[in-house]
């Protein structure tokens, strides 16, 4: 069965994993983000920006409602404020590391760079352009061992924004990137004759995407009026340096267990690096 997943995974570029994640450690998930708007809501009201904290909305709508008369301020997505003890099992979930384990092999470090991301109606802040993730990293990305993971908090629809991938384009190698306002974009003279073969990823709370850091891949605009929230992160070979100034977290490792992050405490008390 895994193989099954691995294999899709190296002649596609990404697999979709159904229900890995319980009901549970999603609602814990949900519950953690939903302090962390919280907390951002009143700050908004001490600082006089809003004037109805929006208490009882749902988690899938309350941040559009705070940020409606303040668009330009709203955030893009949450990094560093992550080590909240209900991402523990999604991040170090044992059965995802053992399909990272035989896509990058027994050590394995969760990338500096996890992510939370609030994909707000409409708001171009948080519009993903087309892009590689290996884009991001620069020339030697192609070198680097990593899974890239990717997973809804809400059911994520062609209308909410789900993701868009090529199937296949994680063989391309590293293609030119623009800067644009927010992301970077890959240039068109590569993409645009590739864009009839995208697909578009529609998954459920619970369902996992693996792919690849050289895929090409976008997030569609977001059509409707609640907020596709996402959570995404990555796994890299451990025996490799990361090419970034943060080292990450060990999540697995065959040689060295005692370097393994173990419990969502010991989660919560580690900062972002
Ligand atoms: O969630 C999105 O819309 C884009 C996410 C993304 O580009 C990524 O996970 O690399």
């Amino acid at each position: 069965m895994d193989s099954n997943l691995t294999d899709t995974f190296t002649q596609k570029g990404f697999v979709i994993v159904p229900a890995l994640f319980s009901a549970e450690i999603l609602e814990d998930a949900r519950a953690d983000l939903s302090h962390l708007v919280d907390s951002l809501a009143r700050r908004l009201l001490s600082e006089g920006k809003i004037e109805d904290a929006f208490e009882d909305a749902p988690f899938d709508k309350r941040l559009n409602l705070l940020f409606r008369d303040i668009p330009e301020q709203s955030p893009r997505n949450f990094r560093k404020e992550l080590h909240l003890e209900g991402l523990f099992p999604l991040f170090f979930h044992p059965r995802l590391l053992d399909l990272a384990e035989q896509i990058i092999g027994p050590e394995i470090r969760l990338y500096p760079n996890y992510t939370a991301r609030p994909k707000l109606p409409g708001n171009a802040r948080t519009l993903v352009l087309w892009h590689q993730d290996g884009g991001y990293t620069g020339a030697e990305a192609d070198s680097l061992r990593m899974v890239n993971v990717w997973a809804p908090l809400v059911p994520a629809t062609i209308e909410n924004g789900c993701m868009q991938f090529i199937p296949g384009s994680h063989n391309f190698g590293i293609a030119q990137h623009h800067s644009r306002e927010h992301y970077l974009e890959i240039d068109e003279a590569v993409l645009n004759p590739l864009l009839d073969r995208a697909v578009d990823i529609e998954v459920e709370p619970g369902d996992v995407v693996l792919f690849h850091n050289l895929l090409f891949h976008q997030g569609l605009p977001n059509r409707s009026d609640t907020v596709r929230w996402s959570l995404d992160w990555r796994y890299q070979d451990a025996t490799q340096d990361t090419q970034r100034t943060h080292k990450g977290h060990i999540a697995r490792s065959r040689t060295k267990p005692e370097r393994e992050v173990t419990s969502r405490e010991e989660w919560a008390a580690l900062n972002f690096q």
